[in-house]
């Protein structure tokens, strides 16, 4: 087959994010409400700030507005992760970041699988965070073993699906048909099953150890567990959800409210208590299970390593502030956060955040011989190149933590000694992480080159 024949890897994963949302809001009709609730607030905020229109238009982000969703999946194996990187590549997903997530008590270790380059974000930025299980953190030995085996003898992928890869790996993509039935059966793996598949008491058992530990241990697949809308102004999305009477979570993730965005901001409601069916050896006895839930974000400006690590240090002192008892959790984080500027053109100047840059008109019609002796920073101050953020399109593990922990109850918080591994969650995935840094500061300095270029200067 020839390239040419080969449905692009783009198309493949619009059609198969599409595919789960249409699951998703069957299986979870509060989801279909999200939805419906941040479509209005999106158009909301369009309606009354027209700049913003015009910046998402020149970031190439309005188009994908209505598409752009992440979901979240958890696996049990080492298997099941190797499977699911060549899955997630038949759709042009690779691993980027490595989330360490047993820091805040949760037995699991995490990577996120995004499309990597500007015009394929652009066409689809749909993104799965894909977590591991961590057996080895679990202390009671003969239920680790029990885990294991309950896992080692599931198979979460249809042989259909894993034979499409196959195909996709060998003849460089998948034709029409081939692409068509890849998303039919990829989107198995991610369903929900009402049946469990262990009995009441392991399954109690396992809850004993963790939440998680049952949620992914005890069902025939990784079901998906949310699936996201990005909305515009998550301010007015919590206070909706709130005023529909849904079970938000108390506090958003993540920075404050700010004029310039950055990184991430979520908020969720809580997980549903759906009836499953566990088999006794006589028939099936119904419990219920609690993973399944409902998030939003707004995401903003990519962080340098600079600014990311003025972040962390800004959050942690504001949770450290909130536990000493000086006002609430979203006041020590607005005190916090005055440190951080909240001005495009500061956080370029101090390095806090990545920029994509581009030729103004006036840059355009300068001659190029008084350009050429200008640095970067000489063409911006006469305005000659513009500059927008670059969108952050990870996650942040210490808001994955605080999603995870609203959604497992009190009281699921443990301490776990070990550090956990990259290197074996690498081993596992049967590839390295990329890592996020590089791919903003890349995106970044082709921007400046590409821009140079247009200016008709040497990028050297
Ligand atoms: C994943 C939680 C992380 C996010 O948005 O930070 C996540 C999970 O609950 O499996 O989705
Ligand atoms: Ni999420």
């Amino acid at each position: 087959m020839t390239r040419t024949d080969c449905v692009p890897p783009d198309e493949i994963r619009a059609l198969f994010s599409i595919a789960l949302s249409d699951m998703y809001r069957t299986e979870v009709p509060q989801y279909g409400a999200l939805l419906e609730l941040v479509a209005s607030v999106n158009a909301d905020a369009l309606a009354s700030a027209p700049d913003l229109m015009a910046r998402l238009e020149c970031r190439g982000e309005l188009a994908r507005l209505d598409v752009e969703r992440h979901g979240a999946i958890r696996v049990g194996t080492a298997a099941e992760l190797f499977d699911m990187r060549r899955l997630f590549a038949v759709m042009g997903m690779v691993p980027v970041g490595y989330y360490d997530l047993s820091v805040a008590g949760v037995p699991v270790h995490s990577t996120a699988f995004r499309p990597v380059g500007a015009a394929d974000l652009r066409r689809n930025p749909f993104r799965v965070f894909t977590s591991l299980l961590r057996l080895d953190l679990i202390g009671d030995e003969a239920l680790r073993a029990e885990a294991a085996a309950i896992l080692s003898a599931r198979r979460i992928f249809t042989p259909r699906a894993m034979e499409l890869v196959a195909v996709s790996e060998t003849q460089g993509g998948l034709d029409h048909d081939q692409a068509a039935g890849f998303v039919r059966e990829a989107l198995e793996t991610f369903r929900w099953h009402a049946q469990a598949n262990v009995g009441l008491s392991t399954y109690k058992a396992l809850v004993a150890a963790h939440r998680l530990v049952a949620d992914i241990v005890s069902f025939k697949g990784p079901h998906i567990n949310h699936l996201t809308p990005r909305t515009l102004d998550i301010d007015a999305a919590q206070a909706r959800m709130v005023a529909q009477g849904m079970a938000a979570k108390a506090q958003i993730e993540g920075p404050p409210r700010r004029d310039c965005p950055i990184l991430l901001r979520q908020t969720s409601f809580k997980a549903l208590s759906e009836p499953v069916g566990f088999a006794t050896g006589q028939g099936d006895v119904l419990g219920t299970h609690t993973a399944r839930f409902g998030e939003i974000e707004q995401r903003g400006a990519a962080l340098t390593p600079k600014g990311r690590l003025l972040y962390d240090q800004l959050l942690a002192a504001a949770r450290r502030d909130a536990q000493a008892g000086s006002g609430d959790d979203g006041q020590a984080l607005a005190m916090r956060f005055r440190a951080f500027p909240d001005d495009w053109r500061m956080l370029r100047d101090q390095g806090l955040a990545f920029f994509r840059y581009f030729p103004t008109p006036a840059g355009l019609a300068a001659p190029e011989d008084r350009m050429s002796v200008l640095s970067v920073d000489d063409l911006v101050d006469r305005g000659y190149l513009g500059y927008e953020p670059i969108t952050y399109e990870d996650f942040l593990p210490v808001s994955a933590a605080g999603i995870f922990q609203s959604n497992l109850g009190a009281g699921e918080r443990r301490q776990y000694d070990e550090r956990s591994s990259r290197a074996s969650f690498e081993q596992a995935l049967g590839a390295p992480v990329r890592d996020e840094m590089v791919l903003y500061a890349d995106e970044q300095s082709l921007s400046i080159r590409t821009a140079l270029a247009r200016l008709g200067l040497d990028p050297d």
